[in-house]
Order: C-alpha cells, then sequence, then structure tokens
C-alpha cells in the first residue's frame, strides 16, 4: 500500500467502494486522515465494512469538515450530470479528485533523488496490453517495476516508490479527469476514436481528458504519440510545435518515418538513434497478434528505448510477452475449433483489430451498444462466416448486419457458444474461430467484462470437462 500523508490529521470522503475506493480509504487511513466512507450499493458499503473502513452516509452528513472527496473513476464527474456527491463537495468548496491525483500528491512531496519514475498511457484501444508490455520489459531488463491503474490495480494498493523504480500506469480519461497534477516523465497516447460519450458530453471532451495528460507534463517530459489516426496526428504536430524534436516521439503501425519506432506488417522498426532498422518480428510473439499489437508494441519500445533500455535487450524482452486475459486469449482449441477470448474489446474499434487477426471466423458480438454501433468493424466484415448476437444489443446489431451477414439471435453466452460450436462442426472442425469480440459494453448480462471472458472460459472448459478433447490450450 501507498500510505497518503496529505491529509493527515483531517476528514476525507471516499465515495464508490470498489477497487479504487477501497484501496483510497485504506491509503489514506494509513497515512493519518479520518475517512467517511460511501456507495450507492449496499452490497459495496458492507464490502468496505468487512474491510474495516467507517462507512459515513454522506448524503446525511453535514460536510462541513470534509477538506477533500475522494471520488472512484466509474462515477460521473460532469456528464449526463454531476453525482450529487459531487454537487455536495462543490457546495462546500472541497476539491473533487481521484486515487491517481493523491499517488501524484504524495510523488510530489518525495525528494528528487527518490522519486520513481512514472510512465502514463492512455487512448481508447491497447492501453492495457502497452501499460502491461512495458511493464514486462522493464522488469525482464532487471528494474524495479510497477504496474498498475485502469488495468484492474487500483494504484494505492501497490508498493510504496523505491528510488529508482519505475511506476507504469493504465490512465482512462475517467481518471485523467480527476487527476490535476500527475506529471508523467514519458506519456504515451496510443489513439483516438469516440468512446464513453456518454460521461464527457461529447467526443471533445472525451479527447481533452486524454490530453490532461501531457498538459501535466513538466518540461524534459517525453511524449509517446501514435499517428494512424486523424485526431492523434493533428496533436503530434501540436506537440511538435510545443516543444523540442526528442521530447515528442512519433509511433505508427504502417506509416514510415525518419525518427520515432513503426511498424510495417509484423516488423517493428527502431529509428531512434540512427538509420532505420529491423528490431523485433511480431510475427514471433503469439501474444502480439494483428496490426493494432504492432501500434502497442512500437509504443512500448519508444517508451522503453527513451527510458534507456538497449534495444536488443527490449525486443528479446518482447517476445516472451505472456499476453494478457480477456485480449484475444486462446482458451482452447477443441475438435479443431479455436475458441478465442476478447471480451476486452467494448467497442467496434476494437473489434475490427481482433477481427484482422483472423482469415474466417465465427463472430460473437452483442452486450450493451455503444454510439456508433457496429460500423467501424465493417471494413473485416469480410473475414465472418457469420455472427452470433448475445444480449441488449441483440436486435440493433441484427439490423445493421441483415443483408451483410449471416447471423443468429443467441440470446447469451452459451447460447452463442453452442451455436457456434454446431456451425464449425458441420464444417468439419479444422480450422474454425471461434472469438468472442464483442464491440459492446457487458454491463446488460455482466457485472464486467472480465466477468463475461471468464464466463466464456468456463464455457469452453466446460466443454472440455465434457469429453471434448482439447488439442492446446494457449
Ligand atoms: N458507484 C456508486 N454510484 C454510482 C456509480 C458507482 O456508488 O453512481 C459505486 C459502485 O456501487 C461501486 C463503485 O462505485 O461500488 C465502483 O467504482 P468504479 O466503477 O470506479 O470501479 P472500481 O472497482 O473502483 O474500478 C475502477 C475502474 N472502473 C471504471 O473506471 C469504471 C477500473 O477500470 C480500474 O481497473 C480500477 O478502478 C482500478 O484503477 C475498469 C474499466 O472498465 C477496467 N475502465 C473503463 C474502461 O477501460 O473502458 C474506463
Amino acid at each position: 500500500m501507498i500510505p497518503i500523508h496529505a491529509y493527515e490529521g483531517r476528514r476525507v470522503a471516499v465515495f464508490g467502494l470498489g477497487r479504487t475506493g477501497i484501496a483510497t480509504a485504506k491509503a489514506l487511513e494509513a497515512g493519518g486522515a479520518t475517512v467517511s466512507c460511501w456507495d450507492d450499493a449496499e452490497p459495496s458499503r458492507a464490502r468496505a465494512a468487512a474491510e474495516g473502513l467507517t462507512l459515513d452516509d454522506l448524503n446525511r452528513r453535514d460536510w462541513g469538515d470534509i477538506a477533500a472527496l475522494i471520488l472512484s473513476p466509474g462515477i460521473p464527474l460532469t456528464h449526463p450530470k454531476p453525482h450529487h456527491m459531487v454537487e455536495l463537495a462543490r457546495a462546500v468548496e472541497a476539491p473533487v479528485i481521484g486515487d491517481i491525483e493523491l499517488f501524484a500528491q504524495a510523488l510530489a512531496d518525495l525528494p528528487e533523488k527518490r522519486r520513481p519514475k512514472v510512465i502514463g498511457i492512455t487512448g481508447t484501444n491497447g492501453k492495457s496490453t502497452t501499460t502491461a508490455l512495458i511493464g514486462h520489459i522493464l522488469r525482464a531488463t532487471g528494474r524495479n517495476v510497477v504496474v498498475g491503474g485502469n488495468i484492474g490495480d487500483a494504484i494505492l494498493a501497490q508498493s510504496p516508490p523505491r528510488p529508482g523504480s519505475y511506476y507504469v500506469l493504465e490512465l482512462s480519461s475517467y481518471q485523467l479527469d480527476l487527476t490535476h497534477t500527475l506529471a508523467c516523465d514519458v506519456a504515451v497516447l496510443l489513439n483516438v476514436t469516440p468512446d464513453h460519450i456518454d460521461r464527457h458530453g461529447d467526443f471533445d471532451g472525451y479527447f481533452r481528458a486524454k490530453k490532461r495528460l501531457f498538459e501535466m507534463q513538466k518540461p524534459g517530459g517525453l511524449a509517446v504519440v501514435g499517428i494512424d489516426d486523424n485526431t492523434t496526428s493533428a496533436y503530434y504536430s501540436a506537440l511538435r510545435r510545443q516543444r523540442r524534436e526528442e521530447e515528442v516521439i512519433p509511433i505508427s503501425a504502417g506509416r514510415v518515418f525518419a525518427r520515432g519506432v513503426y511498424a510495417l506488417g509484423d516488423r517493428v522498426y527502431d529509428a531512434l538513434d540512427c538509420a532505420s532498422h529491423p528490431i523485433v518480428d511480431l510475427a514471433k510473439v503469439p501474444t502480439l497478434p494483428g496490426r493494432h499489437n504492432a501500434q502497442n508494441a512500437a509504443a512500448a519500445l519508444a517508451t522503453v528505448r527513451a527510458l534507456g533500455v538497449a534495444g536488443r535487450a527490449a525486443a528479446d524482452a518482447i517476445t516472451t510477452f505472456p499476453g494478457l486475459p480477456h485480449r484475444q486469449e486462446r482458451v482452447a482449441t477443441i475438435n479443431g475449433v479455436t475458441y478465442v477470448n476478447d471480451s476486452k474489446a467494448t467497442n467496434a474499434e476494437a473489434a475490427v483489430q481482433a477481427l484482422g487477426c483472423y482469415e474466417r471466423v465465427r463472430w460473437i458480438i452483442g452486450g450493451r451498444a455503444k454510439a456508433g454501433g457496429l460500423s467501424a468493424a465493417k471494413p473485416q466484415f469480410h473475414r465472418v462466416a457469420k455472427a452470433y448476437l448475445i444480449g441488449e444489443a441483440s436486435e440493433s446489431f441484427g439490423r445493421e448486419l441483415d443483408g451483410e451477414l449471416p447471423n443468429e439471435s443467441c440470446g447469451d453466452l452459451a447460447g452463442a457458444i453452442a451455436a457456434a460450436t454446431r456451425d464449425a462442426l458441420a464444417e468439419g472442425g479444422s480450422g474454425q474461430v471461434i472469438l468472442l469480440s464483442p464491440a459492446a459494453a457487458s454491463f446488460d448480462q455482466f457485472a464486467s467484462y472480465e466477468a463475461r471472458g471468464d464466463m466464456f472460459r468456463t464455457l469452453v472448459n466446460d466443454r472440455v470437462a465434457q469429453g471434448h478433447a482439447p488439442e492446446g490450450v494457449a
């Protein structure tokens, strides 16, 4: 745990008692604050009480003695409208911040020599893989590394800073909206396409949150920026006008340039210090399939090279990357049919990347649809043998697909796996791929994308238990 001393002797409100809230309340208590914890949901309150935290109904109490409100990232700060707690805090002029801001304040209090290096990664898709990959390379090359943030591990639950250590943080737009002073040594922006519009009002609001990562940097901080979409490409040009050339490193999957890191097909090229040369062949890294992972690998390489890791050592470390659950995770191959869990693909931009990795695929999609529906996935529809629809989005996705692709409404995951397996086996099984890459949020049928992916894995493993022999489990 990272104790937070900024509110020693004062009372702080922590609202939202999920992973973030529980870790934050404990860190504040360890630093000498009195913490008033609350959550709208009774089960979350019960969990927090069981963890020894003090519940205090923030709807009913006087806020006069509350020094700050620490809000969990999933709770609306501005849109669709500020949560009532935010209004209560604003009425007494208490700052409303998040756990990442507390972490930033704790670092600012450290003497320069003891301050760890901080790497922040944001973007719409690929954040978790890039974060994990940077952490993996730094660790494999002998550094002391802490990985946390939106990737699933609340930062304040991690080990406290040690001199010479590296904090690699995945940062969502929600977290960035609640952060004001995090000065990253390296800030990474992968790509930006519309997402979470309900929480930011419009695309500008969403992108504004992402840009904060760079606006908070101090002079000398490095920016690693993808240039493969119009928004990030324009932002790269804007940063280049504001900063020295060596402080802004472009990365791309598909574009060649004189200085930066780029991928062409499976090969990643390092053009940082001298003439461009191929540094790693991703065809040999099964945990990083597809063009989107080439962008992630380019970003990770640019980041670790900027931090002083030698090119050869970084490239070697990439080849041992174990991958992440729920991101193109090969669960099993049974009777020739390979089952792939890509539950993390909660929008069509993420799903289109997964589709692009296979010649022909049986595609399980659905859940709670996002703005834009499936349109971003259309360029890869030709790879889909058939779509199997689940959840709330079944009807709207079905309408979008009619006339484009064979599709079948299956209700839930179990139904979709059964139908896709039936069709795959009818075609002989061998070489068939069944891909869960839902292009929608999970919240209509599951607590999270992790729960959805876990269910997929369980259902596939049940098939193994029922006597269908697996040929390979990755
Ligand atoms: N709650 C209320 N009132 C509300 C809304 C929520 O009381 O109006 C309570 C819920 O009852 C629950 C708690 O708030 O008890 C949940 O808080 P949270 O949604 O912030 O969840 P955490 O468990 O703290 O997880 C958060 C991130 N969740 C979100 O941003 C939605 C996790 O990212 C992150 O891994 C974790 O902190 C640790 O840093 C998940 C995510 O879905 C993976 N992120 C989004 C994404 O990647 O697209 C941004």
